[in-house]
């Protein structure tokens, strides 16, 4: 009988060497310790038939083998599922050293950016920012704004008409104009917005270009509150040490009227390319809100005063940015935008 074992164990060995893959390995744990059919289950079946004597002797050899097969079954299973585990992990590596992919993302146009730090600016002053119809009537654009009836800008040789009374607006008083009609003051409004004027294209002029007017009214308001205002707008924009300058001017909206200039942003004010020589800059008109334009929206001037000012972005955007003809910021040529990313 041990003769017989020993051939099993033999058989056994020599099918196991045999094995090369993780299929074969169960299929010979089938062939030899499966429960239907297995060659050393159906052996073990056959104890019944021996004496007491022989059952105990070839039990314990029979218990032994399979021992022996069950161990070398598990080395065999295991050593072909870690080879499995290795060859996965290989096939699912990544090289996580590759640089990643590029993905093309957007970003604000230049004239977009100065708008932006113009209105938190007046934003953090308490001041609404307010938008409006860029074709408006005559009466926004002209009679509100204490504009007489034979005035030039009026003309068409200054003016986009689309018809008789309506035209693309030539400033953003007109947004403010409807603010003071839809609400009472006191009131703190930034227009910003695009804006159309006749002109020829040169390197400082463009017939659609881009503005910031503000407008205050309240009780008590003095020429000390615009100049208080516009003090701190600069000195936010420009630096803490930046100056500003009030000229006396004329526009038929406000009275008094003045131009401002602030000490230059590149030299300080010792005078360089970007001032031209002069130490100032221009940054736009202001002055006190006229008592007609007060009067037409309803609101009685012997109570509220107010002022006002109006700036031009594409100038101020070209001296900050170096830029040596504002046509740039409308050519969409992607060389030029993406400086400003
Ligand atoms: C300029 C001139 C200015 C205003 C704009 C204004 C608006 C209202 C009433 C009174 Cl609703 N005034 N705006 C006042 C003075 C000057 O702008 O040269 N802008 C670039």
């Amino acid at each position: 009988m041990s003769d017989r074992i020993d051939q099993l164990r033999e058989d056994f060995r020599r099918e196991s060497g045999e094995v090369t893959g993780e299929q074969e390995a169960t299929a010979l744990r089938d062939r030899w310790v499966g429960r239907k059919s297995g060659l050393l289950t159906a052996e073990m079946k056959t104890l019944g038939r021996l004496s007491p004597e022989d059952r105990r002797l070839t039990g314990q050899l029979l218990n032994h083998l399979k021992e022996e097969i069950e161990q070398e079954l598990e080395l065999l299973e295991s050593r072909f599922a870690a080879a499995r585990e290795l060859a996965q992990l290989a096939s699912e590596q990544i090289d996580v050293t590759l640089p990643g992919r590029h993905l093309p993302a957007g970003h604000l146009h230049p004239i977009t950016l100065l708008r932006q730090r113009i209105e938190d600016i007046f934003v953090s002053m308490g001041y609404h920012i307010e938008d409006g119809p860029e074709i408006e009537t005559d009466f926004y654009n002209f009679d509100a704004l204490n504009i007489p009836a034979i005035h030039p800008a009026r003309s068409r040789q200054d003016t986009f008409y689309i018809t008789g009374k309506l035209a693309l607006r030539s400033q953003t008083s007109t947004v403010q104009i409807h603010s003071m009609q839809r609400r009472q003051p006191p009131l703190r409004v930034i227009a910003p917005g695009r804006v159309f004027r006749r002109d020829t294209p040169d390197a400082t002029h463009n017939p659609m270009f881009y503005q910031v007017e503000g407008l205050l009214v309240e009780r008590g308001i003095t020429l000390g509150d615009l100049k208080g205002t516009i003090e701190e707008f600069v000195r936010r924009m420009f630096g803490p040490q930046t100056r500003t300058r009030f000229r006396p001017s004329y526009f038929p909206f406000v009275e008094p009227g003045a131009e401002i200039d602030y000490s230059c942003f590149k030299c300080g004010g010792t005078g360089c390319r970007v001032c031209k020589g002069s130490g100032w800059i221009e940054m736009g008109g202001s002055g006190m809100v006229h008592p007609n334009v007060l009067r037409g929206v309803g609101i009685d001037p012997d109570e509220y005063t107010g002022f006002a000012f109006g700036l031009g972005l594409d100038r101020l955007c070209a001296l900050m940015y170096g830029l040596d003809d504002i046509r740039l910021l409308y050519e969409n040529d992607i060389r030029f935008l993406e400086q400003f990313r």
